[in-house]
């Protein structure tokens, strides 16, 4: 039988995976495994991230933008803890991802040795599955089943590799699984009655909506068709942007702190939501709680999670909307979805009466602009955790095939960059956007080494408004306390980056920022453009309180009408054997969430 190291039978496993590149940072414990790296050149990729943090977080970005199960790495001791932010934020957007975490030799372990702790303890609150090798025979087997059980489970496996069982020769007979996690997921389609007691919901309802998650990702065309059919507004999970293409109509986009104004405005006069693929933890804050709710998920422990359920369906997102579009009767637009439409191009125009604004330091509008007009159509945006959010969320106009990746219920700031590095590995042929704050982006800046170093055709765009922007609108707008510990340096990124071997430029004005994107686009390689951008916050959603003259002027809103106004002029009458506008006056308004990072949703 012919003879393998052990590390070398653990990358074969992962190639014949179809796993082509790997992110991590070596260490001596981790020995082994380079040298197995180093013998696999040409065919395994390996990329050098500057902090393990970074690969983590790669990992997980990866399979945000392709799908793919992404692999990272680190070395006992402290490379193995710096993988732990990554790591949650794929258990937390349930995203499968292979951690493989090098330990001391096992004649060295439990026995006060240099780096050594029981490492395996450390990984079981946030891993799917997380063992340490313990013949060096296992390890083929053992990576084969850390990959499917992270594919499985939907989160992180953690592989404890212990430096020696790397060296040691093992029979070279290994066949993987790869096949078996070929099988398409068909899941069943919804019963007969459930299909009729969906549609006597939607007949029964004055002004029902539609509230999807990811678990509709891909059926984009069954949810307009739904739409256009029945004339609902369609709203979503933050995360589940991009499903529906921004340009369609009905759709008013993500509820919630970092949505658009419309859907904020609409969803308590909702008086039945056709729920669908979607677990957003915020959707307790949301809906009138009369509110009929016909729930469909895959997975019965989100049914009735978020909002009292009257029909729940336990099938297939798409074959059941379809089922209902096929059982239902056309519907005439409800005040509801005219009051919405009208609402949407109020706010809409309101917008892009900013864009070509020459307010200095330069606001939003202007920047998001530019980048509608020059992002390819198959552009890959890595988006960082603050105002980022919610500025990517109501001024990206999303279409074709544009992917995008944030750190969503972990919010982790420091996302941007390693989601950028993702983007740039899997598909080195498209362009790629990291926008971050200044603060996020400082938390992974030192990863502008790695795009220098493998020329990824990367344009990070640094929002420098010298503060922690988010947290600074939570301590004015819902805490009303002085502000505290917000304040960012006015840094120099261009000069940052030029000291680590990046093109960096300095913006003020559109013109400028239109320059440097138009340079970017005609390079190779890397690029950063640091926007010395404006201090004020984006319009707050969670005031939302037009008729403040005090409200207005902050946000410069006088363009902006109330919804009262839309519910007017469309005769929006709040019954109330509903409960809508019962529910509104005898309901407290909800505590505000003490970290609404993002408002994110896995499905
Ligand atoms: C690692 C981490 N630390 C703290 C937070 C809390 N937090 C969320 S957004 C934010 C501020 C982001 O600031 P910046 O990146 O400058 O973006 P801005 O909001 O100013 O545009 C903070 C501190 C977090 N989400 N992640
Ligand atoms: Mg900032």
């Amino acid at each position: 039988m012919a003879k393998i190291n052990g590390a070398n039978a653990m990358l074969q496993v992962l190639l014949d995976w179809h796993i082509d590149h790997i992110y991590g940072f070596p260490g001596g414990s981790f020995d082994s495994t380079m040298n197995a790296i180093h013998d696999f050149k040409g065919k395994m990729k390996y990329i050098e991230v500057r902090h393990e943090e970074a690969g983590a977080l790669a990992a997980s970005a990866e399979y945000k933008f392709t799908g793919k199960v992404g692999v990272c790495f680190g070395s006992a001791g402290p490379g193995a803890v710096h993988l732990m932010n990554g790591l949650y934020d794929a258990k937390y957007d349930k995203v499968p991802m292979v951690a493989i975490v090098a330990n001391v030799p096992t004649g060295r372990q439990d026995m006060d040795f240099f780096q050594a702790f029981d490492e395996k303890p450390w990984f079981d609150p946030v891993a799917v599955w997380d063992h340490q090798i313990k013949r060096a025979e296992q390890i083929p087997a053992m990576m084969d089943e850390a990959i499917r059980q992270a594919y499985a489970k939907k989160g992180p496996a953690v592989l404890i590799l212990p430096k020696d069982f790397g060296w040691d020769k093992i029979d070279d007979n290994f066949r993987v699984n790869y096949n078996a996690l070929q099988a398409i997921p068909n899941y069943a389609a919804p019963r007969k009655d459930e299909v009729e007691a969906a549609v006597k919901v939607l007949e029964e309802a004055k002004n029902p909506v539609v509230y999807f998650g990811l678990g509709m990702k891909g059926h984009g065309d069954v949810l307009e068709k739904f739409a256009e059919k029945f004339k609902t507004p369609l709203m979503s999970s933050v995360m589940a942007k991009g499903v529906v293409e921004d340009k369609c109509p009905a759709y008013m986009g993500s509820i919630g702190r970092v949505a658009p104004k419309p859907s904020d405005d609409i969803q308590t006069h909702a008086d039945a939501v056709i729920w669908v693929g979607n677990d957003s933890p915020f959707s307790l804050f949301f809906f009138d709680p009369k509110a009929k709710v016909v729930q469909i998920d895959v997975d019965s422990e989100k049914l009735g999670k978020r909002h009292a359920v009257d029909v729940p369906i336990l099938a297939d997102g798409a074959k059941t909307l379809q089922a209902i579009i096929d059982a239902g009767q056309a519907r005439e637009e409800s005040p509801l979805y005219k009051a919405a439409i009208a609402d949407r191009q109020n706010w809409e125009e309101w917008e892009h009466s900013f864009d070509d604004s020459d307010e200095m330091p330069i606001r939003r509008e202007p920047i998001f602009d530019i980048i509608n007009k020059y992002a390819d159509d198959d552009a890959q945006f890595a988006i960082d955790v603050g105002n980022i959010n919610i500025d990517f969320q109501r001024l990206v106009n999303l279409h074709d095939d544009q992917t995008w990746a944030t750190s969503g219920l972990y919010a982790t700031m420091g996302f941007g960059s390693p989601a950028a590095l993702a983007a740039a590995t899997a598909h080195p042929e498209r362009e790629v956007w990291n926008l971050s704050g200044d603060g996020g982006f400082a938390m992974m800046s030192q990863e502008l080494l790695t795009e220098a170093r493998y020329n990824m055709h990367i344009l990070n765009v640094v929002f420098t408004n010298e503060t922690l922007g988010y947290i600074e609108a939570e301590q004015v707008d819902e805490s009303h306390q002085p502000l505290s510990g917000v304040i960012m340096p006015n840094n120099d990124w261009a000069k940052v980056a030029e000291g680590m071997n990046v093109k960096g430029v300095t913006v003020r004005t559109k013109k400028e920022f239109e320059d440097a994107v138009k340079e970017f686009k005609q390079m190779d390689g890397p690029m950063l453009i640091d926007i010395k951008f404006t201090h004020d916050m984006p319009y707050s959603t969670e005031l939302n309180t037009l008729d403040d003259p005090e409200f207005v002027k902050k946000y410069q809103a006088e363009g902006l009408k109330p919804f009262s106004y839309f519910a007017d002029k469309y005769g929006l009458v709040e019954d109330a054997a509903s409960g809508a506008s019962e529910a509104e006056e005898e309901e407290p308004e909800p505590e505000p969430e003490p970290d609404t990072t993002s408002g994110a949703s896995a499905h």
